[in-house]
């Protein structure tokens, strides 16, 4: 599991050198702007379960299958495993932005995903579609620009959507 300093220095050494000035400025910027990436944790975190709530709806009406009898979703039993995995996905993205590296997410929560998900029937390409429509409700929130000090979040944005993205591909 890696942040993204120690994922600098993990590189730095494979090559036995020292840390490049490039990186150095990458993470003076991100330290300099902790702040942003903090409150978007926070936000997201606070309306976890709306994200989730309101991503599952909508994939529930644009594939009613999911939840009628023989599908996936169907039973209390199954729609909650559903819930439960979305919100988990959720975690691992906020973890994943909170550090600045994807490796927590990929290593605890992605790695074999597809394979669980292939041997206990579950449609990957449904999950991946419930996590673009978290994406779209996380990003909304966390770039919501009202009430707040005024400034530039679009590259912290379009990571924060890079995570969705790489948790939707590893199951779609
Ligand atoms: C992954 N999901 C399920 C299981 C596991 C995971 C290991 C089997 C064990 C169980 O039921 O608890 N667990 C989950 C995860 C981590 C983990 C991400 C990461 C650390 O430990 N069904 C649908 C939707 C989708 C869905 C498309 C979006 O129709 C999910 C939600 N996952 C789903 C369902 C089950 C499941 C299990 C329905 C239950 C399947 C079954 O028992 O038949």
């Amino acid at each position: 599991m890696f942040d993204a300093f120690t994922k600098v220095v993990s590189q730095a050494d494979a090559r036995g050198e020292y840390i490049g000035d490039d990186k150095i400025n990458a993470l003076t910027q991100m330290v300099a702007e902790g702040s942003k990436r903090i409150d978007v944790v926070n936000r997201i975190t606070s309306s976890s379960s709306s994200i989730v709530a309101s991503a599952a709806r909508s994939l529930f009406a644009d594939q009613p299958q999911l939840i009628a009898p023989g599908g996936n979703a169907y039973t209390s039993r199954r729609m909650a495993a559903c819930l439960r995995d979305m919100e988990i996905i959720l975690r691992y993205v906020t973890y994943a932005v909170f550090t600045g590296d994807a490796s927590v997410m990929e290593d605890r929560c992605l790695n074999g995903l597809r394979e669980t998900y292939t041997a206990l029937g579950v449609p990957g390409a449904s999950v991946a579609n419930g996590v673009g429509k978290m994406k779209e409700a996380a990003i909304a929130i966390a770039n919501d620009r009202e009430g707040i000090t005024q400034g530039d979040c679009s590259s912290l944005m379009s990571e924060l959507g890079g995570y969705f993205d790489r948790a939707a591909a590893a199951v779609g």
